[in-house]
């Protein structure tokens, strides 16, 4: 009898306009069709405590947001969703699906803040340890292609008032990151019709369902 597949932690990521909501519902249900038992949750947030420090982190108060606080805030809510949720839902043997995750402040706070990578990482490894997704999916297009997409929205939170050189940062750490661990990440040509898109993922979904 073939051993059954443990079940694994994927997150998705890029930036704004890439279409993230759109095919988080399809990688559910692709998950749903490979009959697996799944969790959905997303960063910042996951549990209550989460969800509260993601209202302070979005906010357009008066008060600035300092870069370290910003850091600090993503990392508290991230220890309540990775021992809260996350790491019972896998020892539950349910499949994770996550709306972004560790690398998101890693391209955010390192690449669009310019922060130091180093400093985020040693805070990371106090936090997170060794613990991270065994996949992380990048929808990847242009700057300028993805910020087209999401121009009619209104009342933007603080991340969404940002530049496009912001994003251009973010954009290249993620590919750095991306370079930096292959086996971890896939990348998905995101400026392609949304069609196109679900074929890559479902590829993608295809190859993880034949691993261990
Ligand atoms: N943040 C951070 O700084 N550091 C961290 O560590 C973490 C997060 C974890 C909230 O995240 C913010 O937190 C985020 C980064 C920061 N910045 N912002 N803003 P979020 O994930 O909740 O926010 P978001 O990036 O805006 O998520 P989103 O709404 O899911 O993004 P989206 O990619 O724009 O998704 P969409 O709504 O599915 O797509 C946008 C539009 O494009 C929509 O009209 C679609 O119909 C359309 N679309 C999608 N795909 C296609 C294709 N292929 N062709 C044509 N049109 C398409």
């Amino acid at each position: 009898m073939s051993k059954a597949q443990a079940a694994k932690f994927i997150s998705l990521e890029g930036i704004e306009g890439v279409g993230k909501s759109t095919n988080m519902d399809y990688l559910a249900s692709l998950l749903t069709k490979y009959k697996k038992d799944f969790i959905r949750t997303r960063e910042p947030g996951g549990t209550h405590i989460a969800e509260a420090i993601r209202h302070i982190l979005l906010q357009t108060k008066d008060e600035v947001l300092l870069p370290k606080t910003e850091i600090l805030l993503l990392y508290a809510g991230r220890y309540q969703h990775v021992n809260h949720v996350i790491k019972p839902a896998l020892e539950n043997n349910q499949w994770v699906l996550c709306d972004r995750f560790l690398d998101a402040t890693l391209a955010y706070q390192g690449g669009g803040r310019q922060q130091p990578l180093a400093s985020i990482l040693q805070l990371n490894d106090w936090v997170l340890g060794d613990f991270k997704p065994n996949y992380t999916i990048i929808l990847d297009a242009p700057v300028e292609v993805a910020l087209t997409r999401i121009q009619k929205r209104k009342n933007l939170d603080r991340f969404e008032k940002e530049d496009i050189s912001f994003f251009t940062r973010i954009r290249n750490q993620y590919l750095a990151l991306a370079e930096r661990e292959p086996d971890r990440f896939r990348i998905v040509d995101a400026s392609q019709n949304l069609h196109a898109v679900h074929e890559q993922l479902a590829s993608i979904m295809h190859e993880i369902m034949q691993t261990e």
